[in-house]
């Protein structure tokens, strides 16, 4: 079924967009205009991320302006201007030098939405040290494998997260040479230290070291169809993308209040979650409460937000919510609304324009772009269920592999195959710590190919296919099968699993386990329900798969590999095509 395209009336716009012509936007870019617009370091030490969102501003004009402003869940509120935020992260990045950490090493935060992990990040960039979140959420599992192959020598999270989750597994984490606790006053040990007490004792003043443009500052987990997560590297002159991408997407502008709904342990709850908005001076918003959908209505409403960054998910919980936003809320102030990380149904984005009064903008990317790459700009006629057109600076297109490992690109519109990119812009991730071969795969006669397959119809308009591997989007978050299986696997009974994405309606995929058992054990409900109490303790409950099937045997290839491929297919009732390679020959 195909969605009329909503129209756009730019007299109409409150605010006229940063980019009123798109085609003319796309000749005329160069990214050495981007990168006049920042500053730079004095005397031309380089481009440090912090610098240009914290200190340029505080500097300069925007001293007193509000740069966050912070609603706690039991609802009070704190602001920090930049002024202030200056100083508190000038504080960290003494605090980091005066334990040891220098250029490169890595800073991981366990921490939800807490005023500590902006402060952190900064603070991380101020020092040259590597800025590596965490999903507040995973169980002990899934962090001490980010722990260690990040190599952390700092994690900054609270009592209780280090208690249930790091604590018991500090030992096999040698490279931890510090945990700084954010809810203590006193220091519990040598190595477990109060944050508010270092802060206090720090000094506010900070010189930034020379900041090669190319120096890492961010290192963000993802996940593979294979093996366990791997480290995308990026860099401090991502800068310039997320600038740019502020500018031209987002649609910045000085008067803007600005809500980005990410867990910032997830790659958009930092490029767009804590940097992006800063770099452009305007006021960010930080919820630290979980979802709920009054209480969202409501911040939109007092805070003023006029631009919104979300995610399909909680979009069609609003949606089931019953709620009517616009009739219930004052939402003048709300311009734009942007998505991103999952499909967004077309349905999605007209209730949305009927729900809240602005249509809601899509756009694509990934951990590895460090940015958005794909968008509906605010000026641009939106068809829902697209993700929209590449932005100024980005040649996207769809390609075929051949089995030369040489890739054709395919100009016919609406043909589908695999979403390629130009590499070269500068959020782009230079690598995957520790692993040069699965990096290099990433590439194929000069193209990066993303992992999704797409088609792009004839005026440009990029649709979303599917993923072309087995990686799980659950509510968003990225998942990786491999990673359940192994924990799957941990437990007495269980001989082989297999963990597919079961389509869902409201959270997109459904993280859904097949398991055959040991012999002598027997399938039961009790053992079910054990199993998915095992993983949830394990991975969280967040990832951890909400249903489980037991099997006979979980259908392996020749070679031993598990064909999710054909649980999904059987999960679905579809054809499950060619098995000729099936181990026991089905
Ligand atoms: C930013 C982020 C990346 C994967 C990506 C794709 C899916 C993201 C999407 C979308 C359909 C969109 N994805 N945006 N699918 N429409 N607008 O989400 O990064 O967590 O690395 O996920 O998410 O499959 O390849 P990340």
């Amino acid at each position: 079924m195909s969605f009329s395209p909503i129209k756009k009336n730019l007299e109409l716009l409150k605010t006229a967009p940063n980019i009123l012509d798109y085609a003319q936007a796309f000749t005329d870019f160069s990214w050495d205009t981007i990168r006049s617009e920042l500053q730079g370091l004095p005397e031309g030490k380089g481009l440090n991320i912090a610098h240009e969102a914290v200190d340029r501003h505080a500097n300069g004009g925007l001293r007193d302006h509000v740069a966050l402003r912070w609603l706690g869940s039991e609802g009070s509120m704190r602001e920090f201007t930049y002024g202030e935020l200056k100083g508190l992260s000038n504080r960290f990045a003494n605090i980091l030098k005066k334990i040891g950490l220098g250029k490169g090493d890595r800073v991981s935060t366990l921490a939800g939405h807490i005023p500590e992990m902006y402060i952190a990040a900064l603070g991380t960039f101020k020092n040259t040290s590597v800025f590596c979140p965490l999903f507040s959420a995973f169980g002990p599992t899934p962090i001490y494998q980010r722990l260690s192959r990040g190599d952390a020598k700092v994690l900054i999270t609270t009592i209780r997260s280090y208690q249930l989750k790091v604590s018991h597994q500090r030992d096999s984490l040698p490279s931890l040479k510090y945990v700084l606790l954010v809810d203590v006053n006193d220091h519990l040990g040598d190595a477990l230290l109060s944050l508010p007490r270092l802060m206090e004792e720090s000094n506010d003043r900070f010189t930034i070291p020379p900041t090669d443009p190319e120096d890492i500052a961010l290192l963000h987990f993802t996940s593979g169809t294979t093996g366990m997560p791997k480290g995308a590297i990026h860099v401090h002159n991502a800068a310039c993308h997320h600038y740019m991408t502020g500018k031209y997407v987002l649609d910045f502008h000085p008067e803007d209040v600005f809500w980005c709904t990410a867990d910032p342990g997830w790659i958009t709850g930092t490029s767009y979650g804590i940097i992006a908005p800063l770099l452009h001076g305007i006021t960010n918003v930080v919820d630290e409460a979980d979802f709920d959908a009054t209480r969202w209505c409501r911040i939109l409403e007092t805070q003023k937000v006029s631009v919104w960054y979300t995610a399909p998910t909680a979009l069609r919980r609003l949606m089931r919510s019953g709620l009517e936003p616009s009739r219930n809320c004052d939402l003048s102030n709300l311009r734009l609304i942007h998505s991103v990380g999952e499909p967004l149904n077309p349905e999605a984005v007209l209730w949305g324009l009927k729900a809240f009064g602005v249509p809601i903008h899509d756009n694509w990317w990934q951990t590895e772009t460090g940015g958005i790459m794909i968008a509906n700009f605010p000026a641009m006629e939106i068809r829902p269920g697209s993700m929209g057109r590449p932005l100024p600076g980005i040649e996207a297109a769809i390609v075929h592999r051949t089995d030369k490992n040489t890739v054709k690109v395919v100009e016919e519109p609406d043909a589908q195959g695999d979403l390629a990119l130009r590499p070269g812009w500068p959020s782009m991730f230079r690598g995957y710590l520790h692993e040069e071969e699965r990096y290099k795969k990433c590439f194929m006669d000069g193209w990066y190919l993303t992992g999704d397959l797409a088609r792009r119809d004839a005026d440009g308009y990029f649709w979303f296919v599917s993923r072309a591997d087995d990686i799980i989007k659950t509510s968003g978050h990225m998942v990786g099968p491999f990673e359940i299986e192994s924990v799957l696997m941990e437990h007495p009974a269980v001989a082989e699993a297999g963990v597919i994405g079961k389509p869902d309606p409201l959270i997109g995929e459904m993280v859904k386990a097949f398991i055959s058992l040991k012999p002598g054990r027997e399938a039961s409900e009790e053992l079910r329900l054990e199993l998915i109490g095992f993983a949830r303790k394990k991975l969280g409950a967040a990832v951890a798969p909400k249903e489980i099937e037991f099997w006979d045997a979980v259908p392996k290839n020749t070679s031993g590999k598990i064909m999710r491929r054909l649980l999904k297919a059987r999960e679905l009732g579809l054809p499950v095509g060619d098995l000729s390679t099936l181990e026991g020959g089905e």
